[in-house]
């Protein structure tokens, strides 16, 4: 099944639809081969639009089987069909459309729309999937109330669901059993769900501070119950959390979530049934990383979080998508900040954007929060549209602090409560309740590019007055929050000039300046520090990431302009860190900035160098401060049994930062430390932990641990993505090579995107041994991608994203991977997704 030809969809383009669907009455019969789907629409025609157009609805891959208007079979010469549309010409205002259609869930390996797993069937609709189940205006502003019947084996697929409320069910001849759903909230197409499975329950409550009871269902596979334990808490947590900060309550009587094996993202919030990837669902301290637990935590509460921001108010297109996803990332971090450290968790926030965010709006599919053009929507499922969109948001708060921005929030969501609205109607709301104009801060949501400020001091000794010049890089200028603090006063500069002035007075010395605290806008700030500067701020600052930021900035001189050689200051630094009050903190400042963003500072990468300069530097560390190191490493040892409360994970996360240094010292006894650690911790954490130095590491250590762990959890899918992943990430030589092996071993799967994403796409995000020199990196990639490509385009798509940077590596390089896109280019049939992807890349800037 090939898909139709791509074209370019433009936001300015944007035209309402011509029919309103006000009901949708939806029956889905899963059978052994195929799924029969029948729908009943009530539609009536938009006034405002063309009296005149004909209904035009969007469906791929269905086979029509019957179409009626009002009861009566429509004359073929009355309708057109083409691979992905139904045109019905000459319909009243006002009518009852009929059709059905044969789908084919077993066979559908794109994961999108109706889809078999290994227990049962699911749905994915986000973005355009509903048009694979059946015929429908498919977009974000046609919002219908939906009734809808799932039948299906009684034996096999045991538990039925959709959304909304169950309202009927039986038992039906051969073994077969159906439910009816009523779901009471208007919804567009992209929200429907619906589940046919095996799966076992958990269930609990919430009582809402109004005194209602509601009823909160976690699904997994089959005996993996006790694995759900922690995401149901986490939704307990999140639920309250946004009832307290924000005033919002869960509107539905009964929550759900399932959790499946075989998800193209991480999970999907569908109207009370939202849809998860395993791996943000199962956790227990044998099988889940802290950084897993967390992860869980943080996607549970993101897809809660969305029941408001996105499906109460939802998406008048999907230009828009960083209207409901830049603002529930930033719900998200709230509270993940407001659950574990706020400090640390800004830090991992701005690392993430740093690593991954600042490239992609550097290059060649570098879009702005808001796209105005794309050729396949799944391409925009991006960290500029999450990331940088909660950036957005973030900084909104900033200019209108807690009280206000908590207003604006209200005003937006009662004033378009059951609609499909605009960022300029988010924009709107907080500019009315914040009391301030907000019209020059739109460039934020249109203008793609990272900002970069050029920041001096002047010093003033006679009259004790430092003056701040702020020049920024974009023209017209972005209205832009740049916290700073100057001697003891703090101040949030709303800069907006290309180049702006401000002066502190009443000081007695030379201040040292405290700039973009809490890293107040996605910005590149550059301001010339001295080592001692950075060094004073690393030590004094009260600001986590000011702190943080100090310790990055001397280690990025240090390895790009000294090659890695170790300075007094920095190991000093390291040295107090070690025993920081706050461990999590600690384990962050004293890890050095990530080779991709030390990539990014360099006018031409060469991997090899870059990676050399920064293990000299690490080296450097451990050989000054290996005693250092091993009294962190014990004290941070945490008694009792594992829980993933936060002080336990910052202590065990500065242990094994120093565990790591540790061993760039290369004695036997101090891999005999981490083998220990990896074959008596009874926990993941520590043990993947451990698993992953040794494999970097040279020695027999590495090989035996991988052994142990493929033996252990060869049975544990979500443990056996880690083996997958740790392999694809190591940093020895022969790793390309090894890869490939792996991709024949038989537990690779390429139909499980889990399983595609802990091969492949770490292997792409390796920094030295993807770009290997002799381009064996890259041409296994694009294997890969071609091969993945005719099973599922997404995934291929998301894959294909590793070459993003190919174009910044010297000449050899950039032969090897220009040879690798252009062969992906030529590959017959290649999908929408991919050729967006590869077209830019080769022929973007
Ligand atoms: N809204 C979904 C994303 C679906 C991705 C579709 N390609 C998950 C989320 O952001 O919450
Ligand atoms: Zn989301």
């Amino acid at each position: 099944m090939r898909e139709p030809a791509a074209k370019v969809v433009r936001l300015s383009d944007y035209a309402p639809p011509a029919f309103r669907v006000e009901r949708v009455i939806l029956d889905v019969d899963i059978r052994d081969e195929d799924a029969l789907v029948s729908a009943r629409l009530a539609c009536r025609r938009n006034v405002r639009t063309d009296t005149q157009a004909p209904l035009a609805l969007d469906g791929e891959g269905l086979e029509l089987l019957d179409l009626r208007i009002d009861g009566r079979s429509v004359e073929p010469n009355r309708y057109e069909l083409t691979s992905d549309c139904l045109k019905v010409h000459d319909v009243p205002d006002a009518f009852v459309l009929e059709t059905a259609s044969r789908i084919r869930p077993q066979q559908n390996t794109q994961l999108e729309g109706l889809y078999a797993i290994a227990n049962g069937y699911v749905t994915q609709c986000e973005a355009e999937g509903f048009r694979h189940l059946t015929w429908f205006p498919d977009r974000p502003d046609v919002l219908a109330r939906y009734t809808t019947t799932v039948r299906a084996c009684r034996e096999r697929c045991p538990v039925l669901l959709a959304n909304g409320n169950q309202v009927a069910r039986g038992q039906a001849p051969g073994g077969r059993h159906w439910a009816t759903f009523e779901d009471p909230f208007p919804k567009p197409s992209y929200l429907f769900a619906l589940v046919a499975a095996r799966l076992d329950v958990l269930e609990d409550s919430h009582v809402t501070r109004s005194g209602q009871t509601q009823r909160l269902y976690v699904y997994v596979e089959p005996g993996r119950r006790e694995q759900a334990h922690w995401a149901m808490a986490c939704l307990k947590r999140a639920i309250a959390w946004d009832e307290a900060r924000f005033g919002l309550e869960l509107d539905l009587d009964e929550y759900r979530i399932v959790a499946v094996s075989d998800f193209n993202s991480g999970a999907m919030e569908n109207k009370g049934l939202n849809i998860f990837n395993a791996k943000y669902v199962l956790a227990r301290p044998e099988i889940a990383t802290d950084a897993d637990y967390v992860a869980i935590d943080r996607v549970v509460a993101h897809e809660y979080f969305h029941n408001w921001t996105g499906n109460r108010v939802t998406l008048r297109d999907w230009f828009q998508l960083s209207l409901k996803e830049g603002l529930t990332v930033f719900r998200d971090q709230e509270y993940g900040a407001d659950t574990y450290s706020r400090g640390v968790t800004r830090i991992q926030e701005v690392r993430a954007l740093r690593a991954g965010q600042f490239p992609e709006d550097a290059g060649p599919m570098k879009h702005p929060v808001r796209p105005s053009a794309y050729t396949e929507i799944r391409n925009f499922y991006t960290m500029t549209v999450y990331e940088k969109g909660a950036e957005v948001v973030r900084m909104i708060h900033t200019l209108l602090g807690e009280e206000r921005f908590r207003a604006g929030l209200r005003l937006y969501l009662a004033r378009h409560d059951g609609q499909a609205a605009t960022c300029e109607d988010f924009v709107r709301a907080m500019q009315e309740a914040g009391g301030r104009d907000l019209g020059q801060f739109m460039r934020w949501y249109d203008v793609a590019g990272t900002p970069v400020l050029d920041v001096s001091g002047h010093w003033d000794e006679s009259n004790g007055r430092f003056t701040l010049t702020v020049r920024q890089s974009m023209d017209p200028p972005f209205l832009i929050p740049l916290a700073v603090r100057v001697g003891c006063e703090e101040r949030v500069l709303a800069i907006s000039e290309r180049e702006e002035r401000h002066v502190f007075t009443g000081l007695a010395t030379r201040p040292v300046p405290s700039l973009l605290r809490r890293f107040s806008a996605p910005v590149i700030l550059r301001y010339p520090y001295r080592e001692e500067e950075l060094a004073h701020l690393a030590a004094h600052d009260d600001d986590p990431f000011v702190r943080w930021e100090a310790m990055q900035r001397i280690a990025v001189t240090l390895i790009l302009e000294r090659g890695g050689a170790a300075s007094g200051a920095f190991i000093d630094a390291v040295r107090r860190l070690l025993e920081d009050s706050d461990p999590a903190f600690a384990a962050e400042a004293i890890a050095l900035p990530s080779e991709a963003y030390l990539a990014e500072q360099v006018e031409t990468v060469d991997p090899d160098a870059i990676y050399a300069a920064r293990n000299r530097l690490r080296r450097e560390v451990a050989a000054a401060l290996e005693s250092e190191l091993l009294d962190a490493y014990r004290a941070n040892a945490v008694p009792g049994r594992y829980a993933p409360e936060p002080a336990a994970i910052g202590r065990r996360a500065l242990r094994n930062t120093a565990l790591g240094y540790l061993l760039e010292v290369g004695r036997a006894e101090l891999r005999a430390l981490a083998w220990r650690q990896y074959a008596e911790s009874d926990n993941m954490n520590d043990a993947y932990a451990a698993l992953g130095f040794l494999v970097d590491t040279e020695g027999p250590e590495g090989e035996r641990a991988l052994a142990s762990f493929y033996e252990r959890w060869r049975g544990e899918p979500l443990v056996l993505d880690k083996w997958f992943a740790v392999q694809a990430g190591s940093r020895r030589l022969g790793t390309p090579a090894h890869v490939r092996g792996l991709a024949a071993h038989p537990d690779y799967d390429r139909r499980v995107p889990n399983r595609v994403y802990a091969l492949m796409r770490r292997f792409a995000a390796n920094p030295i041994r993807f770009h290997s020199a002799d381009g064996s990196g890259y041409a296994l990639l694009a294997d890969e991608v071609i091969a993945l490509d005719e099973l599922n385009p997404q995934v291929a798509a998301r894959l294909a994203r590793g070459f993003d940077r190919w174009r910044r590596f010297d000449a050899v390089r950039q032969r090897h991977a220009k040879a690798a896109l252009e062969r992906i280019r030529k590959a017959e049939g290649l999908s929408r997704d991919v050729t967006e992807v590869v077209e830019k890349a080769l022929d973007g800037a």
